[in-house]
């Protein structure tokens, strides 16, 4: 009789898995300090309220960081390189202000040890190709951290001062 219950749950698993197709988007980001030193991912998969960031920092100084989606995917210390902030809906920057820009997030808050694990979901950019809040445009996009804490307001990068972490989203 067991023997009859596996067989069938097997069953079920495996058509479960047949039946969702590969379509799960996914992206991911190796994150570097200015001195090219690995200070985390981020891991990125698309749901349908918006792209789960899914971020794994260690060696970072404690503290309360910005953390944003910019608007091009390259990484060049000292990071401008990356632009502004990923913006397609030309919004003014901030949290407190209005819709902010798609690219704007909460702060995070690096504990003493340096290490944070977090999710965060952001329903304003999307993973698909061709939409004009993809981050997969032209330019690509990047993750970056910064020294200060984005104060949700001040346009166009809420004062959060130098870019001490960037990572390309592919
Ligand atoms: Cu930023």
């Amino acid at each position: 009789m067991k023997h009859a219950i596996f067989g069938y749950a097997a069953l079920i698993a495996v058509s479960l898995s047949s039946a969702s197709p590969a379509t799960a988007q996914t992206a991911k980001a190796a994150l570097k300090d200015q001195k090219g030193v690995d200070v985390g991912t981020v891991d990125l998969t698309q749901t349908p309220a918006g792209v789960m960031l899914r971020l794994s920092l260690k060696g970072m100084p404690a503290g309360e960081r910005a953390f944003h989606i910019h608007a091009v995917g390259k990484c060049e210390a000292p990071f401008t390189s990356a632009g502004g902030h990923f913006n397609p809906g030309g919004q003014k920057h901030g949290l407190l202000v209005g819709p902010g820009h798609a690219g704007d997030m909460p702060n995070l808050h690096v504990p003493a040890s340096g290490i944070l694990e977090v999710e965060i979901l952001n329903a304003a950019v999307t993973l698909e190709k061709g939409k004009p809040n993809s981050l997969f445009g032209k330019e690509g996009t990047a993750i970056v951290i910064h020294a200060g804490k984005d104060d949700y307001k001040s346009d166009p990068a809420g004062n959060a001062g130098d870019r001490i972490a960037c990572g390309i989203i592919q």
